[in-house]
């Protein structure tokens, strides 16, 4: 998210310094749960063959399922067990310090609320629908536990720096948008692709988009977009890779970075592993289109 869309969210006063609340599940609404079931069985669907082992393991061993929003109690007993997060409630976004505590603590802030049946496509906020279906099945993992709580620590550190735009492009392009090499093909790991119906397809089927190996420098200096499908999408080889990212020192490499220029959301470099090279197709018909 943008700093413009963090101030504009975050305007309403939180009850907590924390910006925890109650997610009282006992109150959502029977067309709440509706909605949580088209989306679950629309992405249920569609998430076999796309989304990597990790993903599915962890979805199966959560109480998780078609017929009703997850209770965040149930959610955090399970996950404590294997890997010591915890889910707790917020009222959307909330400001970049409160996030990065409360993942430096396992706590994973996820939304309270749910998309109307009207937005089941696009929403600015996250919802529980992303979080909790896109984000909670990875904190399974123990690579990806330990990855979310490093990136907490880091965007602490990253802040004092000022230079939190580079760590966050890391979380975007691995957390919210990653793939991943397995067995055949690439497969979904990234939350923000795996909450998506239309970008799950985009992402993996798709030839408009670039899918460029891992490289975190390369990372760091590459602008992404938050209001459309990315451009491109970077690929670790395994999780092994975030295992090593989250042990690395970012301060020197903020210094490499800064002399160096930002690239666009679509740029190829000549020195980029490039596994799929995109066609470009999808965005410059967006931009024809005067997106
Ligand atoms: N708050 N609830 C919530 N979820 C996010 O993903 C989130 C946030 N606040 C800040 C933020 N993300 C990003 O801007 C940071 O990762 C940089
Ligand atoms: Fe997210």
């Amino acid at each position: 998210m943008t700093m413009e869309t963090m101030e504009q969210a975050v305007a309403a006063q939180p009850q907590r310094a924390d910006w925890v609340i109650d997610q009282g599940w006992e109150h959502y609404t029977a067309q709440e749960h509706a909605v949580w079931k088209t989306l679950f069985e629309r992405q249920t669907a569609l998430l076999p063959e796309r989304a990597c082992d990790e993903f599915v393991a962890g979805m199966r061993a959560l109480p998780i399922g078609a017929d009703q929003i997850p209770d965040f109690r149930a959610l955090s007993e399970v996950l404590m067990r294997h890997t010591g997060w915890q889910v707790v409630a917020v009222p959307g976004l909330v400001p970049d310090e409160v996030f990065f505590e409360h993942l430096a603590n396992r706590r994973f802030p996820a939304g309270q609320f749910i998309r109307r049946a009207d937005q089941l496509d696009y929403l600015q906020e996250p919802d529980i629908f992303h979080d909790v279906f896109g984000h909670v099945p990875m904190l399974m993992n123990p690579v990806i536990a330990d990855y979310i709580q490093a990136y907490g620590e880091g965007g602490l550190k990253a802040q004092k720096l000022g230079v939190l735009d580079q760590l966050a492009r890391v979380y975007w392009y691995t957390v919210e948008f990653g793939l991943v090499q397995q067995g055949d093909g690439l497969r979904i790991y990234g939350a923000g692709i795996a909450s998506s119906h239309s970008e799950s397809l985009f992402a993996v089927d798709d030839p408009s988009p670039n899918r460029i190996g891992f490289d975190l420098q390369r990372v760091m200096r590459t602008r992404y977009r938050i209001d459309d499908f990315q451009e491109s999408y970077f690929v670790i080889p395994s999780f092994d890779a975030l295992l090593d990212l989250a042990k690395i020192d970012f301060a020197p490499l903020y210094e490499a970075v800064r002399g160096q220029p930002e690239l666009e959301p679509g740029t190829v470099l000549p020195s980029d592993r490039v596994l799929v090279r995109g066609t470009g197709a999808y965005h410059r018909a967006r931009r024809g289109a005067g997106a």
